[in-house]
């Protein structure tokens, strides 16, 4: 009798054969796997306490696509669309004039990469820069260009209307008007997601509307590549939330990445990276709060910051948990 595995297997074979398409992809995937014969644990660990809900999401898709790309595109999406978050997305703080401007970058790990900031109006600025990746020729769109790609891509625009909880925050802030930064905001800041899939494959994401009340055309470092975000499948896996100029100072998830390459553990590559951040930033470090993530294909994984209050989330087979990162300076 022909057991189900044969039968599959057989009517796999037998499709392929009247679908070229089909026979392209299964041949691709067999070559795969023969080619890297090591399977990796896939893993998933993204920035405060909101990255639970979107390392499920990057799960659910990491299954349903078998890409850790698509994987953390859709993972940091939930985050964007959420009207609860005042730091990610459209829902997001403003800045000093009243509007809201994004920063987003999307990385994998054979070096394509691709970002936006400064963008108005876009409700995923993550799948805008996924697409400057993917559909142009450049890495990083910024301001009314970035719109511009948008409208020509078909993303709808949003009216720029602020979140209630916002505009309410926003007028308060006008009062005074004075800047300052606010250390582990609402406690959850940026997203930025970073994940291995079972080939072996790294990717990561970045997402943020910014500091609240910023300079109008302030860009953080959430969407230079290398400061917000840095991937490279040879080395690992590295993004950062906090205060950006602090964090672009230091190129600060590349030197994350760099430090594993040299041998660094992700956890002692984040203590060093920040240890690097604080000398690099003395002034006024006190009221700065800055932290990294990073991932290696072993299956490793960690973080730190300059400030306790930083938490980040990991997803794997076994679970998705929230976990306090360590940091210099003490309560
Ligand atoms: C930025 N790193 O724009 C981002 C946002 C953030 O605390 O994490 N703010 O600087």
């Amino acid at each position: 009798m022909t057991s189900r595995r044969t039968f599959l297997k057989s009517s796999i074979l037998s499709s392929s054969l009247l679908l070229p398409g089909v026979v392209k992809k299964g041949a691709n995937l067999l070559s795969r796997q023969k080619q890297s014969e090591k399977t990796y644990k896939p893993l998933i660990v993204s920035t405060w306490n909101h990255g639970l809900e979107a390392n499920e999401k990057a799960w659910e898709v990491l299954h349903q696509t078998g890409s850790i790309l698509d994987a953390v595109e859709e993972g940091v999406k939930v985050t964007e669309a959420d009207p609860a978050s005042r730091t990610v997305g459209l829902y997001g703080f403003p800045d000093r004039e009243g509007i809201v401007t994004l920063d987003a970058s999307i990385m994998k790990g054979n070096g394509d990469c691709g970002s936006v900031c400064f963008v108005r109006q876009v409700k995923h600025p993550i799948t805008l820069a996924r697409r400057v990746m993917e559909k142009t020729p450049h890495v990083m769109l910024a301001g009314e260009g970035a719109r511009q790609f948008a409208i020509a891509e078909g993303f709808p625009l949003e009216e720029e209307v602020l979140h209630p909880e916002s505009e309410k925050d926003y007028k308060e802030w006008l009062k005074e008007a004075e800047y300052r930064p606010v250390i582990n905001i609402e406690n959850h800041d940026t997203i930025g997601m970073v994940g291995l899939d079972a080939y072996g494959n790294l990717a990561g994401s970045c997402t943020t509307s910014g500091l609240a009340f910023k300079m109008h055309g302030r860009v953080g470092d959430s969407p230079i590549i290398g400061a917000g975000l840095y991937v490279d499948n040879e080395a690992g896996a590295a993004t950062a939330t906090g205060m950006g100029e602090t964090i672009i100072k230091i190129c600060g998830s590349f030197l994350v990445v760099e430090l594993m390459r040299n041998g660094r553990s992700p956890q002692e590559a984040c203590e060093e990276a920040i240890a690097r951040l604080i000398d690099k930033n003395r002034d006024n470090i006190e009221n700065m709060q800055a932290g990294f993530i990073a991932i290696n294909k072993d299956g490793e994984y960690g973080g730190y910051a300059v400030h306790p209050g930083f938490n980040y989330a990991v997803k794997h087979e076994g679970g998705n948990e929230l976990e306090d990162a360590k940091s210099s300076f003490k309560e």
